[in-house]
């Protein structure tokens, strides 16, 4: 793997997981165009190391990432600033989409475009200090990473437009309470982020890479097509050397142990 600046990558549990931290504590981990790219080559170069999942973090203790950096954006033209909402939007949709579940363990501000990275991962997990937002109406912009978009799904129309038009922040139980986080975490929201990963790479690798691929592809079209394509993937799975297995198993009173073929 590449060396980076803005943030680091590390496979843990023998190879399990891939951890890709936010890097630049200083600033409150603010996402610049460096950082962008290096998320991308990090996405780039491990979609195919079969990772069972990827956990994203901030480093230091402050900041998962304090929104999209604004001492770079502020001088851009209308131009630049698309070229750069467009980049990061292609970006984080290759997260969104990445073949294994993804985990944000958010370990304070998650602001615009932290919260919109945060929001492109399967599972967001809170530590007690987390705080997130789309504050970017107080600066005279709207969300570019994808916020309009994914705090609609994730919470509504009413309370993300609450959220997007008050620029309010919202501390980690009320994320919770309203799907933005799936839960506060009391200690390293790491630590709980691994424990997660783990109980989700005890199950078949390609049995969960297919049930995020067909939410994915059709929690927006109407049933019909939703069930058609979870019957098709359902069939594939017995296709799969884990299907036999997980059944076997089961059958014989004893745990699976996966191939992911
Ligand atoms: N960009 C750049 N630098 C930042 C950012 C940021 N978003 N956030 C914090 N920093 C820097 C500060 O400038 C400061 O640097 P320095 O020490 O050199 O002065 C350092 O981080 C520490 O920050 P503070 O001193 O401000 O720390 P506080 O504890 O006082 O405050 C806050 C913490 C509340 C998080 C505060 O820093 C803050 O309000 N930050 C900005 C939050 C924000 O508005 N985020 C949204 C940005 S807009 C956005 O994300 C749009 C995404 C769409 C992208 C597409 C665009 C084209």
């Amino acid at each position: 793997m590449s060396d980076f600046e803005a943030i680091s990558f590390s496979v843990l549990e023998e190879g399990a997981f891939g951890l890709l931290t936010l890097n630049r504590p200083k600033a409150l981990n603010a996402i610049n165009n460096q950082m962008v790219e290096e998320i991308g080559v990090v996405l780039e170069q491990s979609k195919n190391l079969g990772l069972r999942a990827l956990i994203l973090t901030g480093s230091g203790d402050r900041a998962f990432a304090a929104g999209a950096d604004i001492s770079q954006m502020a001088s851009y033209s209308a131009i630049q600033a698309e070229g750069f909402a467009s980049r990061g939007q292609q970006i984080l949709l290759q997260l969104e989409r990445f073949p294994a579940p993804t985990i944000a363990a958010v370990n304070g501000f998650a602001l615009g475009g932290g919260c919109e990275l945060a929001m492109c991962c399967d599972l967001i997990l809170a530590s007690e200090s987390a705080l997130f937002g789309q504050p970017e109406v107080k600066l005279g912009v709207i969300p570019g990473f994808g916020g309009t978009q994914r705090l609609v799904r994730r919470v509504g129309r009413q309370r993300a437009l609450e959220l997007m038009t008050t620029g309010r922040n919202v501390k980690a139980a009320e994320a919770a309470a309203m799907g933005l986080a799936l839960e506060v975490v009391e200690g390293d929201v790491v630590e709980a982020a691994v424990g997660l990963a783990k109980s989700i790479a005890k199950n078949g690798p390609v049995a969960v890479r297919l049930v995020k691929q067909v939410v994915h592809e059709t929690d927006r079209q109407d049933i019909n097509t939703g069930l058609a394509a979870e019957a098709s993937l359902f069939g594939l799975c017995f296709a799969t050397e884990d299907q036999t297995e997980g059944m076997s198993a089961f059958m014989e009173k004893r745990r699976a142990a996966f191939s992911g073929k």
